[in-house]
């Protein structure tokens, strides 16, 4: 309840930031784009990790204007340094964020506003919303698509989604789990999972990423395996926005 308190409102007091987290291209080694996330400085909790607050956001509904927030924020910071080049940014949003009908209008918007296409955008969305079989999210994701926003699937393989799933949604990229990518150095079916899982994605038109990369044997890895994009401390840690130019330059 004290959290969900303090974060009634949060998105107006000046106590939220982004991070942002470089995607690179596994093949050549350009950066991609940036993954932005959220953090929350509370002024007398201090920094609440995101795991702890976002769960509650979502169950008070305070994750709405917080994700307007969010969106707002990464559209005015592409806008910022993108400065010619055709990086892209990745938000996170709930599905409850999804599920409102105005949903898409907004990030028109809110890019708009900014002047940066929408297909400099990917949502990230998690396997709950394949999950629950609204026909409110399918309708999202089909309009954003059509503003040419990219969609990603988020975490895939902790859940349950039947494989069945990702050919029935509108999809365009999959993040494959830290989990696979950790299993890498000790679990010798590992690379045989992720190969399917690649085989997989590239049969269904998706790209993939490769989360969580922490070792120089876990990137050589995926990369031979197919994997399109690799995210991981290994690569970059979240930065803020005023580190990330020199990024732009880097051949990783
Ligand atoms: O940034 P990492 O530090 O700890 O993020 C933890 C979790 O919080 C991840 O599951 C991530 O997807 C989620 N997350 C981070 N930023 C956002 C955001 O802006 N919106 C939503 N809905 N989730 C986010
Ligand atoms: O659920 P989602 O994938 O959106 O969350 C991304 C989360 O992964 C963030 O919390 C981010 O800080 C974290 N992260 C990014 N790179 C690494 C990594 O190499 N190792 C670990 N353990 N976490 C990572
Ligand atoms: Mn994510
Ligand atoms: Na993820």
């Amino acid at each position: 309840l004290r959290l969900q308190q303090a974060l009634h409102g949060v998105e107006e007091r000046d106590e939220l930031t982004l991070v942002y987290q470089p995607l690179v291209e596994l093949r050549g080694g350009g950066l991609k784009g940036f993954e932005a996330l959220l953090r929350w400085t509370h002024p007398e909790l201090g920094p609440v990790r995101p795991d702890e607050f976002i769960p509650v956001a979502e169950r008070s509904g305070a994750i709405v204007p917080i994700g307007e927030w969010v969106l707002e924020r990464a559209a005015r910071d592409l806008a910022a340094w993108r400065k010619g080049t055709d990086v892209t940014v990745s938000v996170n949003v709930a599905p409850i964020q999804l599920r409102s009908a105005t949903f898409p209008e907004r990030v028109a918007a809110i890019f708009a506003a900014h002047g940066v296409s929408p297909s400099a955008l990917t949502l990230e969305i998690t396997e709950r919303v394949l999950l629950d079989d609204r026909p409110a999210y399918m309708r999202a994701m089909a309009e954003l698509r059509e503003l040419g926003v990219q969609i990603a699937l988020d975490d895939f393989g902790t859940g349950y989604s039947a494989l069945s799933y990702l050919s029935r949604f509108p999809l365009d990229v999959l993040k494959i789990d830290r989990g696979f990518v950790a299993g890498l150095d000790s679990q010798p079916q590992a690379r045989a999972l992720l190969e399917a899982i690649t085989g997989m994605a590239s049969a269904l038109g998706l790209r993939t990423v490769g989360e969580g990369i922490e070792t120089a044997r876990q990137l050589a890895q995926l990369a031979a395996s197919g994997c399109d994009i690799g995210q991981g401390y290994h690569l970059a840690r979240p930065l803020p926005v005023d580190e990330l130019l020199p990024l732009l330059e880097r051949v990783w």
